[in-house]
Formats: C-alpha cells, sequence, structure tokens
C-alpha cells in the first residue's frame, strides 16, 4: 500500500492511522506544485492528497473515505466502530464529515483567497473572514471534547487522526489554541503518542506543543 501525502495537510491524518495499525506500507511525500504534474494527476486526477494505491494498483481517495476503509480492514487495531454497532458507527462518520467537511472547508478562504474572488484587495478581508470561521469551529470542537480524551466517547479512532490535524492548523489563529484548551490538552496527548511522532517524522513536521 503507498500513501501520497503532502507535508502539513490533512493527509497526516491517514499517516498517523497507518502508524497505529503499524502494518508495512510505503510513503510519497510530493514537494508542492508536484500534485498538479502529470505523474500525479494521473494518480489522482484532483491533484489533492490524500490518496492510497492499493497493491493491485485500485486507487483510494478522500480522507474520509480512507480512514472509514482502514478501520473496516483492520478491525484488530480498534480505531473506529465496527458495522455491527450502527450507531457507534454513525458516531464516526459524523465526526468525520464534520472534521473534513465543516472544519478542513472553513480552512478554505484562508489557504487559498484566489479560489473564492478575483480581487486581490478584498483577500486579506475574505482570510480575517475564514478564520473567523475557524475561530466558531474550534470552539465546537473544544466544546464537544469537553474532558473526553478522544473525540468519540468509545475511545480513539481515525477521527482523532484528523482532528490532530486540524488543531495544528488552528496555529493560523490569532491567539493559536490558547483559548481552546481542551483542544490544547488533545494536541498534547496526541504528540506524546509514538505513533503520531513517526507520522510526525515522516512527514517532516515538528510537534507544536500545547
Ligand atoms: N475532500 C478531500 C480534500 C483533500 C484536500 O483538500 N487536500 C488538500 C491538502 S489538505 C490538497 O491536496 N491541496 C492541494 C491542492 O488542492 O492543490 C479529502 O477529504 O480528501
Amino acid at each position: 500500500m503507498k500513501l501520497y501525502s503532502m507535508s502539513g495537510t490533512c493527509a497526516l491524518s491517514v499517516n498517523i492511522a497507518l502508524e497505529w495499525i503499524g502494518q508495512p506500507y510505503e510513503l510519497e511525500l510530493l514537494p508542492r506544485g508536484d500534485n498538479r504534474k502529470p505523474a500525479y494527476l494521473a494518480v489522482n486526477p484532483t491533484g489533492q492528497v490524500p490518496t492510497v494505491v492499493l497493491d493491485d494498483g485500485t486507487v483510494l481517495t478522500q480522507a474520509a473515505a480512507i480512514l472509514t476503509w482502514l478501520v473496516d480492514v483492520h478491525p484488530g487495531a480498534a480505531l473506529g466502530a465496527t458495522s455491527s454497532q450502527p450507531l457507534e458507527r454513525f458516531e464516526l462518520a459524523q465526526a468525520l464529515s464534520y472534521l473534513t467537511d465543516d472544519t478542513h472547508g472553513a480552512f478554505g478562504p484562508f489557504f487559498g483567497p484566489a479560489r473564492f474572488l478575483d480581487e486581490e484587495d478584498l483577500s486579506g478581508a475574505l482570510k480575517k473572514k475564514s478564520l473567523e470561521r475557524v475561530a466558531l469551529q474550534m470552539k465546537a470542537l473544544n466544546d464537544k471534547l469537553g474532558d473526553q480524551p478522544y473525540m468519540l466517547k468509545n475511545g480513539r479512532s481515525v477521527a482523532d487522526a484528523y482532528l490532530y490535524v486540524m488543531t495544528r492548523w488552528a496555529n493560523y489563529l490569532p491567539d493559536g489554541i490558547r483559548p481552546f484548551p481542551k483542544l490544547a490538552g488533545f494536541r498534547v496527548r496526541m504528540e506524546n503518542d509514538p505513533a503520531v511522532q513517526r507520522a510526525l517524522v515522516a512527514q517532516k513536521l515538528a510537534p507544536v506543543g500545547g
């Protein structure tokens, strides 16, 4: 199995999940820009990461779908609910939808204002607005986490791998993660995990602390 990623992106979540699972995998860390070159577009025409290519050539895209698939094919790793627990399964799907759509989406105009408007002089205002939405997302995630160690009440899951990436991106907020103490504690907990540390090294990233 091969994971395509770019340093600092949401594909780190899949890398963390793979480290939790502990089975061998290959990682290709694309330099920024190579994801829009023909070689990678032939693998994933959207040019986005993560992409997972299985040994038989099957191509898997979309972080939430990849993470759910990993839960299913590695039940022993206990990274989310199995299909025999419909309500737990729902909670995992709900968490991944929220993170990959609402939370990741809130960052969209901040990371790429030109995708949303042509007027360069307005991009500062758009980025500010984007971060306001991010702050609302972080507040909701902070409240949801509460005193739980992980996002789902039944324990660690692939949703935590993705939540961790979002908490790293929270550093773009003017006050960083400081206004969200539960998320700050979660981030430290994750960074104390040797599997997360291995994924960070693989992705050429440093821990960011609480
Ligand atoms: N809906 C996709 C979004 C993936 C996505 O936005 N990936 C970003 C990195 S976090 C990316 O590849 N950006 C590079 C680009 O679009 O050129 C998913 O969940 O996998």
